[in-house]
């Protein structure tokens, strides 16, 4: 096996991984060793097994598959069908809120409730819905239809296309990649990359950017803003994260997977007296919940509820032998989180019909049984205490404070009501531009090395950082997202953020978040009318791994934001296909992807496109 500092960069996780070591659970490491190397043709995209006069491999000697399709080929299909799997994730997290909202609006989601009102009248104002002097419902069951219609093929485009710049949608007009509707671009790429249908590599190139629009305006667009609608809009709050948020003393139950339908449940019922009662009955000091990826990121950022840690950690918060219990919704979570749990006390608890995972204790989740089921599970994880073996239990290091709850409403309601300070402080170079750090952990890379060494390098240079998804989890262990972090940050974001009291790196949420940073590069590029592409900003996925965060990097190139990921997708086999994602969408889309594994470099590219945009819009000499 590899040596565990050769695996990651914190010391929470070296302490488990010698701990499952010395235990013999395995874990994602041992089986990344077991399947290296890998196969080549996958990895270039030259493999195809979308019919089964294949499977074919592309080589110089065989440069056809059976039906005649080329390596350019090829590679746009499987990619093609990549991104529709992360676009399709997305996109059905957001339309489950729709469903809960509906089943709000019904009376039939006991335990919900439309939290903020006011976002949702402005939200549906937004899109066009007449708000003056109607009644709340009437306003909610009209943008119900509107959003789930968003979903469908009779649109023209999809209603948060409202917040584009218009020069932008003429761009994607002109090329063709209006987003019409979320099922619809998804359902067509599963058309198209059927044997037979698109066989030009740059036109189902172009439908792939078109679905991932769909996505990022669409789909993840509706799971935030109606998570914000039912749950509240996040708020800047103090938490802590690291392993060390499991405590030794307490019942921890551990909410992972994206849905924070399920997740805030969990936690209302884990704050009920006589399940707090029971669990003291059992010895211990109370019920402590936490959060793993982006259902703890959807929980830290309304509720402040502590993050356990990001994707690799999952199973390694197992393995402290004091969680008495997982529970999941969907979505990066590895199926041998059951086998990991039952090398210990640990309940694996799955809650969707979707997402079902065998050796798994099922409950079919839904919002009118939803009260009563969390209870259930509670009392599960509770009575599980009783079955810890506390010579197991080993719990490392101390948690690390964290600032989140930065969604674009706080950061606007901080800077005095207007976007007009941050436009400033950007003019004036204090803030030389904005870089989202996106995405997750690869065991393929020294975990969540390239993730905080990125952010350390961006905000030396007066860049400010947003991060989302696992990078925030990293952020915040590196100490990243604390008001005191500036003391890491370049004269002019210490300036500004010392000036208004926030951290230098801003937690904004989980992946479908990602939307956040969508809509706040729109109002920077309305309120300075240009297009986004005129940005100085950039996005980057330094460890990415999931269908989701290409989605998520297409779309943000498609915005026009300069996008970095720290390894390639498996397109390299098609010269077609790569130079276009990496030079050809420039001239399309005003933006491109770029590759680089190297945190110092990547921040030098950054720099340099960050410097250009600045001149080109007079900021600098
Ligand atoms: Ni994003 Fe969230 Fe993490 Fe990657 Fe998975 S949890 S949606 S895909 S691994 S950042």
């Amino acid at each position: 096996p590899s040596p565990i500092d050769e695996l990651t960069i914190w010391d929470d996780a070296k302490a488990m991984i010698a701990k499952a070591r010395r235990e013999g659970v395995e874990t994602v490491y041992d089986r990344l060793d077991k399947q290296t190397p890998h196969c080549k043709f996958c990895e270039l995209g030259t493999s195809c097994r979308n019919c089964t006069m294949g499977p074919c491999r592309i080589t110089p000697k065989m440069p056809r598959g059976v039906c005649g399709a080329d390596a350019d080929v090829v590679v746009a299909r499987n990619f093609g069908r990549f991104v529709a799997g992360g676009a399709a994730a997305h996109s059905d997290h957001g339309r489950d809120l729709i469903e809960v909202l509906e089943a709000i609006l019904e009376g039939d989601a006991e335990g919900y409730r439309i939290k903020d009102e006011k976002k949702l009248v402005r939200i549906a104002g937004e899109i066009g819905i007449k708000t003056q002097g109607r009644q709340l419902r009437d306003v909610a069951e009209e943008l119900l239809e509107r959003l789930f219609s968003d979903f469908g093929s009779r649109g023209k485009e999809v209603s948060f296309l409202s917040r584009v710049p218009e020069v932008r949608k003429e761009k994607w007009a002109k090329i063709g990649v209006t987003p019409r509707g979320v099922d619809h671009e998804i359902v067509e790429m599963m058309h198209r990359t059927h044997m037979g249908v698109d066989n030009d590599a740059p036109n189902t190139m172009l439908h792939a950017a078109r679905m991932a629009l769909a996505d990022g305006w669409g789909g993840s667009m509706i799971g935030t803003e109606l998570s914000d609608v039912i749950f509240g809009t996040p708020k800047p709050s103090k938490s802590t994260a690291n392993l060390a948020v499991i405590k030794e003393d307490k019942v921890n139950l551990l909410v992972h997977g994206h849905n924070p339908v399920v997740s805030e449940m969990i936690l209302a019922a884990a704050r009920d007296p006589k399940l707090i009662a029971r669990a003291k009955e059992l010895g211990a000091a109370g019920i402590n919940i936490a959060g793993l990826c982006c259902t703890g990121n959807e929980l830290l950022m309304r509720q402040g509820i502590p993050m356990a840690g990001n994707h690799l950690m999952t199973e390694l918060a197992i393995i402290t032998g004091a969680v008495e219990a997982v529970v999941v919704d969907y979505q990066c979570i590895m199926p041998s989180l059951v086998q990991v749990s039952s090398c210990y006390h640990t309940k694996f608890i799955d809650t969707a019909k979707k997402a079902r995972f065998t050796g798994a204790i099922h409950y079919d989740f839904n919002p009118k049984t939803a009260q009563k089921q969390a209870y259930e599970i509670v009392s599960l994880a509770v009575e599980a205490f009783a079955e810890r073996d506390p010579s197991r239990v080993e719990i490392p290091g101390q948690p690390v404070s964290i600032m989140s709850g930065f969604s674009n409403e706080a950061v606007v309601e901080a800077l005095g009501g207007t976007l007009t300070p941050l436009v400033d402080a950007i003019a004036q170079g204090d803030v030389r531009g904005a870089v989202g750090i996106v995405g997750c952990n690869n065991p393929k890379i020294k975990h969540d090395s390239l993730n905080v060494g990125l952010a350390k390098e961006l905000i030396k240079r007066d860049i400010l950082v947003l991060v989302t998804g696992c990078v925030s989890s990293a952020a915040g262990k590196a100490g990243l997202l604390v008001p005191e972090a500036i003391e890491m940050a370049g004269p002019g974001l210490k300036k500004v953020c010392g000036a208004l009291g926030i951290p230098p790196v801003l937690h904004y949420g989980s992946c479908v978040d990602n939307s956040r940073i969508l809509q706040l590069c729109a109002a920077l590029a309305n309120e300075l009318h240009v297009d986004i592409s005129d940005l100085p900003v950039g996005a980057s996925a330094p460890e990415w791994y999931s269908e989701k965060a290409a989605s998520i990097g297409l779309y943000a190139v498609a915005s026009g934001i300069y996008t970095h990921l720290g390894h390639a997708p498996n397109i390299l086999g098609s010269e077609t296909v790569t130079n276009l994602a990496v030079s050809g969408l420039e001239d399309l889309v005003g933006a491109t992807f770029f590759i680089e594994s190297d945190p110092i470099k990547t921040a030098d590219m950054f720099d340099a496109r960050i410097n250009a945009k600045r001149q080109a819009l007079g900021l600098d000499k």
